[in-house]
């Protein structure tokens, strides 16, 4: 690895890194994950989005395994045939053996390789290897847990399908990157069984740290004192727990996706991650800067047609003042913040009535949970608004004709009888239909747990309930989006988009892809300093907050405090005009460079290198050289922003008391504000690795 040196693509003025490149044709990299072509939750976001840059620089050599379902593969995979003679001879092996392995390319962008296993078709070997398994590790699995039996097969096949590759792999050395205890039985048995490979295990949270902050543990304050092994026993889990943590150990290198996941592991899993390798996305610039404020504008749009029918009949807010807020994700009601979010805006809502704004909050909640189909009323608002919209495009065509006629004829009609009696009635009729004698609903679904639902509950006791005088409504809509459905037909990307924030004040966080989402779109978020995306944007930028990231401090505040916070973030967001809404989404949208894969993936190179060098030190020698690391680099704060402490209010956009002046798609100075700072930005990189002790974590409460 001497020698050569590769210079990691620099963007927009970040620091760059300068590394001995892999000889990728003389490696092959897989990549083991549950979520491969399956989603499940974040993980399958990390393997889709990077798949484009790990491809275009392993190319061939790059194959991702994963588990095999027969509606994933018809809808997102293309079969064919292995090129690789190693993986080719793997794949028929196996199936001659008896288990059906499906090889083909994942349509997503840069079509990785995928390497599928059915585990229904290797189910009767499961207590043979709950056998092996043990023999390797001592960890024994039990009957009941499904789940568990499920990744025992799935760890079973690929172990044996890297022993197949490893066995014709013609001096070709392998690195096998597993992702979350799930993928992680692969590894140990790889281990056990000494097969030539460099492993890379990956947690993109620990399952301790998952249940003990569920269940409303002070966690982080106390994250040296917990007993481990009795925490994960009284949770039913330790089977599960034993896994990760055998993964963790057994593996060459051990990653995670933020530095406070990082302190997290090495309490909960006894291992300090060697690398940190902070989660990004495939950015995708347009070729017209302002491009992204028009989607905001056309998806606002369809956001507002959905807001007219589930608020008809209680229309009287303007919807030129409307904000959409929103929280998405997997419904952990605690975990994700919905809880803080829900008493913040109780308390936005007091706030706005009382100093009679007139600005309206729309907030929905997007957290899948067990429903049974979209409700009557909510499916009627929408049938109401269209019927309406008829109405209207009917009588428009008829009053059309008769004003051309006129015209025609030459003369100006008389438009007090441009309408008859019958149009009349039928406006009327239409203004009766949009009457109701109950509040719009606050779920747009049936819940099946109704009553003992976290959110209702909590709607029930703050009594946010749309009444006509709030300011801040709330619809809960417990099912991921879709452009196919009847009620609100749009896709997750097109619905940010739309929104004006994105709120996601999260306890519990690894990393957290919804506000890193909402950034590259150029939306504003709310995030927390327990969020490992949080944590790296108070990191790399000099003031969040003037960029539209909002991040509620969780960490050394009481919860009390942080919905305070958290409130008067909302409440400042509410009283910014249409210009300084502009000219954030401006400031958001420019730091997406940070989180893109061709700037983040260096820390996935670093890891490979690694790994490369503990496996294989006779082939593979990596000078002690530091990690790529951007301590010291932050995004300076915009130029137009008069200095003042970090994180205040005072550095959200100049206030202008002339509400939405100027250039409304925010062209002005804004470009030449870019430009400055894109100038001013200077690149400090600091080759010292900072160790992961050196970073505060145990706060107090400061009351
Ligand atoms: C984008 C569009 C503008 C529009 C604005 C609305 O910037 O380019 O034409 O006026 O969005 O912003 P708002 O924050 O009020 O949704
Ligand atoms: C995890 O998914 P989650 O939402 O259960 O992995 C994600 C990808 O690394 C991460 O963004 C998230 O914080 C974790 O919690």
């Amino acid at each position: 690895l001497r020698g050569r040196s590769l210079s990691v693509t620099s963007l927009g003025g970040l620091p760059q890194w300068e590394a001995d490149p892999l000889p990728v044709e003389d490696l092959l990299l897989f990549e083991v994950s549950w979520e491969v072509a399956n989603k499940v939750g974040g993980i399958c976001t990390v393997i889709q989005t990077k798949a484009k840059t790990t491809a275009d620089e392993w190319g061939e050599n790059y194959f991702l395994v994963g588990p095999y379902f027969e509606p994933n593969m018809k809808t997102q995979v293309e079969q064919c045939e292995p090129v690789n003679d190693a993986v080719r001879r793997a794949v028929s092996t196996m199936n001659e053996h008896g288990c059906k392995v499906h090889f083909g390319r994942w349509l997503i962008e840069g079509s990785p390789y995928v390497v599928l296993f059915d585990i229904g078709s290797s189910a009767q070997n499961l207590d043979r290897w709950k056998g092996d398994f043990w023999e390797a590790c001592g960890v024994g699995i039990p009957h009941h847990d499904r789940e568990a039996n499920d990744m025992l097969i799935f760890g079973s096949l690929t172990a044996w399908f890297l022993k197949e590759v490893a066995d014709h792999a013609d001096g070709k050395h392998i690195i096998a990157q597993f992702h979350e205890w799930q993928a992680g039985t692969g590894l140990i048995l790889s281990r056990a069984r000494k097969l030539p490979i460099a492993t890379v295990f990956t947690t993109h949270a620990t399952l301790l740290g998952r249940y003990l902050c569920a269940a409303n543990i002070d966690f982080y304050n106390q994250l040296d004192k917990f007993d481990i092994d009795k925490e994960a026993g009284e949770r039913q889990i330790y089977h599960r727990y034993c896994m990760e943590r055998a993964s963790v150990h057994c593996a060459h290198v051990f990653t995670t996706v933020s530095e406070i996941t990082a302190i997290e592991a090495e309490h909960m899993l006894k291992r300090k991650p060697d690398v940190v390798t902070p989660n990004g996305l495939n950015v995708k610039k347009f070729s017209a800067v302002h491009e992204f404020q028009n989607l905001h504008a056309m998806y606002k749009a369809r956001i507002q047609d959905f807001v007219r029918g589930h608020f008809y009949g209680h229309l009287d807010f303007d919807l030129e003042k409307t904000l959409f807020l929103f929280i998405a994700g997997r419904y952990e009601f605690s975990n994700k913040g919905a809880d803080i979010f829900l008493e913040s805006l109780s308390r936005l809502n007091f706030l706005l009535r009382m100093h009679k704004s007139n600005v309206t909050v729309v907030v929905f909640f997007i957290m899948p949970a067990k429903t049974n189909n979209f409700n009557v009323e909510t499916l009627k608002g929408q049938a109401v608004r269209k019927q309406l919209w008829d109405t209207v495009h009917s009588m428009k065509e008829k009053f059309g004709k008769k004003l051309y006629d006129a015209l025609l004829r030459g003369e100006i009609p008389d438009m007090n009888n441009i309408l008859d009696r019958d149009d009349l009635t039928i406006m009327k009729r239409a203004i009766f239909s949009t009457q109701r004698h109950s509040l719009p609903p606050v779920t747009t679904h049936n819940m099946i747990d109704d009553s003992t639902d976290p959110i209702l509950s909590t709607i029930r006791r703050i009594g946010l309930f749309n009444n006509r005088a709030d300011r801040v409504k709330v619809i809960l809509h417990p099912e991921f989006l879709s452009s196919t459905s009847p009620l609100l037909p749009m896709d997750y990307e097109e619905f940010v988009r739309g929104c004006h924030l994105g709120v996601f004040p999260s306890y519990y966080e690894p990393w957290g892809y919804t506000p890193a989402e909402c950034t590259v779109m150029g939306i504003p978020s709310v995030t927390t300093n327990l969020s490992g995306f949080g944590c790296f944007m108070q990191e790399h930028v000099a003031d969040p907050t003037a960029y539209g990231i909002y991040i509620v401090d969780r960490r050394f505040r009481s919860p009390d405090d942080s919905c305070n916070q958290l409130t008067q973030f909302l409440y400042g967001f509410c009283k910014q005009s249409r210009r300084q809404r502009i000219i954030q989404r401006n400031r958001t949208e420019r730091l997406s460079d940070l989180l893109d894969w061709r700037y983040l993936g260096r820390y996935h190179q670093h890891a490979r290198h690694l790994t490369l060098s503990r496996a294989f030190p006779d082939k593979f020698h990596m000078e002690p050289m530091s990690p790529p690391t951007t301590e010291g680099f932050k995004y300076p704060r915009p130029s137009s922003v008069p200095p003042s402490p970090s994180g205040s209010q005072t550095s959200s956009p100049q206030s202008s008391d002339v509400e939405d002046e100027g250039n409304e798609d925010g062209r002005y100075n804004e470009e030449e504000e870019a430009e400055r700072d894109r100038r001013n930005i200077k690149s400090p990189f600091a080759l010292n690795h900072v160790p992961w002790g050196k970073k505060k974590l145990h706060g107090e409460y400061k009351n």
